[in-house]
């Protein structure tokens, strides 16, 4: 009796479970497709969406950011989510690669896009709960490449999903973009659309503070160069601290990245950062990593 209450359960859910899904992805490479590379780009394999270009194929994983608590816990914040993709022989290929061997600008977009879309459902299909946030990284040539509608495309997608943009942060890296213009007009143009930002990898390469008065961004991701140096050298940590405190001034929350090891979080809660991410507390997997 329990059984077949059971089966006629999954019966019934299964089509209005998987329709959706398949309605969304219809819609969504429909809107991907007037790019003119992939018909399909987007399709359900065993119950995770994969996306695919020419001989690439994509998958999303996740990785969790914490927020730490002033009782010495940590919440689950947001997940990052980043890109997996294989070649046609099964290799494994590092996304920005994928990215730098891409000349044209429409073909850069068309792949920023789809992937923003294929880590927003899968996402989507583990049922998060409303207050944990996406983190999804905007390619920097991509910024470059759309002019005027920055964001537009993307803004379609989650009203048509019926997700808010003050679910998703956008990860920008300042120091890829020559033109701190260009990337100021983007910046302004996304948080317009509602979108949280976050100024990703600081204190690498040639960032500058100078930026992130320019951009006002809502998190400062602090690169895993800086965190290593900390760990290394106590001289760093009580300049890591005042770093955090300048970045609290102006108004932005601080995520510390690359946090390897118990002590890795110790220095980064003393300096003060809002929130962690890094293999000693998660590695990025498939699954959400919810808590129980
Ligand atoms: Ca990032």
């Amino acid at each position: 009796m329990v059984a077949a209450s059971l089966l006629e359960q999954q019966a019934l859910a299964q089509p209005a479970q998987l329709a959706p899904i398949e309605r969304d992805l219809a819609h969504i490479n429909q809107l991907l497709n007037a790019h003119q590379f992939e018909q399909q780009a987007l399709s359900l394999q065993a119950g995770r969406v994969r996306g695919r270009h020419e001989e690439w194929r994509f998958r999303s994983v996740y990785q969790p950011i914490y927020a730490l608590e002033a009782n010495g816990s940590q919440r689950l914040w947001s997940v990052e989510a980043l890109a997996r993709v294989t070649d046609g022989f099964g290799g494994q290929l590092i996304p920005t690669v994928l990215f730098a061997a891409e000349t044209s600008p429409r073909r850069s977009v068309f792949l920023d896009r789809q992937l923003r879309c294929l880590h927003l459902l899968n996402f989507l299909l583990q049922h998060p709960p409303a207050d944990l946030v996406l983190s999804l990284n905007v390619n920097a040539q991509h910024l470059v490449n759309v002019s005027e509608t920055h964001g537009q495309f993307f803004a379609e997608v989650l009203q048509y999903l019926q997700i808010p943009a003050s679910q998703i942060c956008l990860e920008v890296v300042e120091d890829a973009v020559s033109d701190p213009m260009r990337l100021y007009e983007a910046v302004q143009r996304y948080r317009s659309l509602g979108f949280k930002i976050a100024l990703d990898d600081f204190g690498q390469g040639a960032s500058n503070l100078e930026r992130v008065w320019l951009l006002e961004p809502d998190y400062v991701k602090l690169d895993k160069v800086l965190m290593r140096h900390a760990l290394m050298r106590p001289s760093v940590r009580d300049k890591l601290a005042r770093l955090v405190d300048i970045l609290h001034l102006h108004g932005a929350k601080v995520v510390g990245e690359g946090i390897e090891s118990a002590m890795q979080l110790d220095i980064a809660r003393a300096a003060g950062c809002d929130f962690v991410q890094g293999f000693h507390l998660a590695r990025p997997g498939e699954q959400l990593n919810l808590p129980v």
